[in-house]
């Protein structure tokens, strides 16, 4: 939810292994009414020498009733210990924040935490020459050129007529270290770009198979903002006809970017604003001030580009005061699209995770548990907040709330899917945005 969105990890790996010369069979449960039964037909078809399952999301991350995935996950890994010996292994974003709790609850016997492609190679060679693997492989950073994914090795078209983007990554990597953020643990703070001739090569592949809406899944687009600039002067160079969007920082010091951007096809994009008070800014580590976030907001709307800020009700420091100005700076702003989470998801390994007692926690505690969302409310407005935050939606069109399942429903969102293409948010506002409480 929203969308299915093109396995662009599992895609990498595959396309890596089948380049190192292993016979790759794919199955995506996305794609089955009844994933339990199709994926036995499958194993009992091929025969498996080893079976390696991709986890992106543990659950939504959306307070107060956050969707949880990994029974479904329990499901499809019973099948694989009731029909194969075949050695059983994990990776994908999911598996590495909770490697330890997922090869426990899932049964599995190693999993790769961490960029999966060449250490996913290793492990089968290994597995061949009939060593055992250790049960985590943690993976080194690679550096660019990463292996391009093959786009037919999953169904690309089905995903772009069910979700209406194609997706790519131009980098890895996020310098910054909000105090909750999981990027950091993922992709590592040191920024790896791909040469943006080469990201356009990929940009242009899609493009030719008739594909003209892509999500850049980058942590962060415009950090650094140079390299945004050169694909977006390459994209322009070559007259790419595409539009794309992804997630960006509200801060930036290049003045040409917004309107590069624009003429390049990005006229959409995500902030990742988190709050629009200095001091609640301030203790998420953001690394921008309300000034900054706003002057950068404004730049984008003169460019034409439209915005869907990203904000967190109740993060450390917030107050009744801090809810109101940060809401009073957000309308001023006027933006498309706003999308309002209550309180932050805690994982392990996180500066708010520590700031939490976390560590000591953990030591003593079931890995298991971690399965479950937790969720860091602050103190001050905990009790109020669930209230507060629907009202602030139920009050403003353009406010969608995943947590409180408001302009979220699935089977209006799928309906709208059929006649849009790229983010379903852009129309927010217009005239076929869903109404309260869809
Ligand atoms: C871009 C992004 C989005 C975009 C995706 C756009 C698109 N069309 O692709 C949007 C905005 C739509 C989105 C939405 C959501 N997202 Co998101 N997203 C990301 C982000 C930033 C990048 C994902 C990505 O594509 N990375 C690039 C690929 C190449 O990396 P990868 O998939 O991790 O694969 C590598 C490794 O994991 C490994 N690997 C992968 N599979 C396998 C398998 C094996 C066997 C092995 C060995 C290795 C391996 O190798 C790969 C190559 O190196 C991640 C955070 C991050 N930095 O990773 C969050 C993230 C994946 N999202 C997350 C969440 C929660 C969501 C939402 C549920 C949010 C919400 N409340 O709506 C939705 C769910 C959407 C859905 N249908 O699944 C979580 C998932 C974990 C969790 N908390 O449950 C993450 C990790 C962020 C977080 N909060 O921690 N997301
Ligand atoms: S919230 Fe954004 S800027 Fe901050 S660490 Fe995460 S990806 Fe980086």
């Amino acid at each position: 939810m929203p969308d299915p969105v093109y396995p662009i990890g599992p895609a990498i790996v595959g396309t890596a292994l089948r380049n190192a010369g292993h016979d790759v069979r794919w199955f995506d449960a996305l794609r089955h009414a009844d994933p339990k039964s199709a994926f036995a037909a499958t194993i009992d078809a091929v025969r498996p020498e080893a079976v390696l399952l991709s986890i992106r999301n543990i659950d939504n991350a959306a307070f107060p009733s956050p969707s949880r995935h990994f029974e479904d996950h329990l499901e499809l890994a019973r099948v694989v210990r009731e029909k194969s010996k075949a050695p059983f292994l994990l990776g994908g974003s999911a598996f590495s924040l909770l490697p330890e709790a997922f090869l426990e609850y899932l049964g599995a016997d190693a999993g790769v935490v961490g960029e999966g492609e060449k250490a996913a190679c290793e492990a089968l060679d290994a597995l061949s020459r009939g060593e055992e693997l250790p049960r985590i492989l943690r993976a080194p950073r690679l550096e660019a050129p990463f292996v391009a994914p093959d786009r037919e090795l999953f169904d690309a078209a089905w995903y772009y007529e069910s979700g209406g983007l194609a997706n790519m990554q131009t980098k890895r990597g996020c310098a910054l270290q909000c105090s909750y953020c999981t990027y950091p643990l993922l992709e590592g703070s040191r920024i790896r770009e791909e040469e943006p001739g080469a990201v356009v090569d990929q940009l242009e592949a899609i493009r030719a198979s008739g594909i003209d809406h892509v999500f850049i899944v980058d942590a962060v687009f415009n950090r650094p903002e140079s390299h945004a600039a050169a694909i977006c002067e390459e994209i322009i160079r070559r007259d790419l006809q595409i539009s794309f969007t992804g997630y960006f920082a509200p801060q930036g010091d290049l003045p040409e970017l917004p309107g590069l951007l624009a003429r390049a096809g990005c006229t959409a994009v995500e902030l990742g604003t988190d709050a629009l008070s200095d001091p609640v800014l301030e203790r998420l580590g953001k690394g921008f001030t309300v000034d900054e976030a706003m002057r950068y907001s404004r730049r984008l709307a003169e460019a034409g580009i439209k915005q869907c800020h990203n904000l967190i009700f109740g993060c450390p420091g917030e107050t009744l005061a801090t809810m109101a100005e940060s809401t009073a700076n957000m309308d001023a702003l006027e933006p498309t699209a706003v999308i309002a989470m209550i309180g932050l998801r805690v994982f392990e390994g996180t500066p708010l995770w520590r700031y939490g007692g976390g560590d000591e926690a953990g030591a003593q505690g079931d890995p298991l548990s971690l399965l479950e969302p937790v969720f860091f409310l602050e103190e001050a407005v905990a009790d109020s907040i669930v209230e507060k935050v629907a009202g602030l939606v139920d009050a403003r069109p353009n406010w969608i709330s995943p947590g409180l399942g408001r302009r979220y429903n699935p089977r209006y969102l799928e309906k709208l899917r059929k006649r849009h293409k790229g983010l379903l948010w852009t129309i927010y506002g217009a005239s076929d945005a869903p109404p309260r409480g869809k």
